[in-house]
């Protein structure tokens, strides 16, 4: 439990775009969960706000493919679940299509915080992870490495990998955090709650003094 379990579970569907101009006004404060196709983005965002249909998931890769907006019960703050890449039976041309959206909103995204990472902890830091990490580094956007399916690991090799994706990542020159998740059993929900209620500057409500 943690003091912002509510303003995550308040999270509703606002729309799906196909590219940035369609996304909700460019204000406040966003996070984005992005990462390879059936690495479990959808499933870490229905995890995250504690609903079991917010985003759609789905066993065959390739099944979000529109950027889906969703807003909290706080102004103007918004979790985003962006279309996977790497999905191989993909003409180029979709490919392409694909690049050149993700490049738009993560260079023009102005209320972009920061993006979550998400990798299957089995198969860290493949090539299109290392594309989103270069990108987020160019545009000043803080980059959150979620290691997800992490019940599938005992333990130890799953802390093992965390941090040798942590010493990965800052040795490619990005000032990124990490951690294990698993949707399954909850593993590391806390810690991501925590994580992305400092990106959005949510209020603690607990430290809110009352007034008599
Ligand atoms: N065991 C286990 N399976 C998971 C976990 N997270 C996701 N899965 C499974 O992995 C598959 C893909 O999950 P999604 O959440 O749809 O993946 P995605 O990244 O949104 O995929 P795309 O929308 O295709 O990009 C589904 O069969 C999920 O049930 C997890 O933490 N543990
Ligand atoms: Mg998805």
């Amino acid at each position: 439990m943690t003091p912002f379990d509510p303003i995550f579970q308040s999270a509703y569907f606002i729309k799906s775009a196909e590219k940035l101009s369609q996304c909700p006004l460019d204000q406040g404060l966003e996070v984005a969960f992005a990462g390879r196709s059936n690495a479990g983005k959808s499933t870490s965002l229905n995890t995250l706000a504690n609903q079991r249909k917010l985003a759609r998931t789905s066993k065959t890769p390739g099944r979000t493919q529109l950027i889906n907006c969703f807003g909290l019960n706080v102004d103007d703050r918004r979790l985003v679940d962006l279309p996977g890449y790497g999905f191989a039976k993909v003409p180029v041309a979709m490919k392409e299509n694909w690049q050149a959206h993700m490049q738009d909103y993560l260079m023009n995204r102005r209320s972009l915080v920061g993006v979550v990472l998400v990798m299957d902890i089995r198969h860290p830091l493949k090539e299109f992870d290392d594309m989103m990490l270069a990108w987020a580094a160019n545009n000043n956007v803080k980059v959150h490495a979620l290691l997800t399916k992490s019940d599938k690991l005992k333990r130890g090799p799953a802390q093992a990998t965390m941090l040798k994706v942590k010493k990965e990542m800052k040795a490619r020159g990005v000032e990124a955090s990490a951690q294990t998740f698993s949707g399954l059993n909850g593993d590391g929900v806390d810690e991501l709650r925590i994580k992305l209620a400092g990106w959005l500057e949510l209020e603690n409500p607990n430290e809110i003094p009352v007034n008599l």
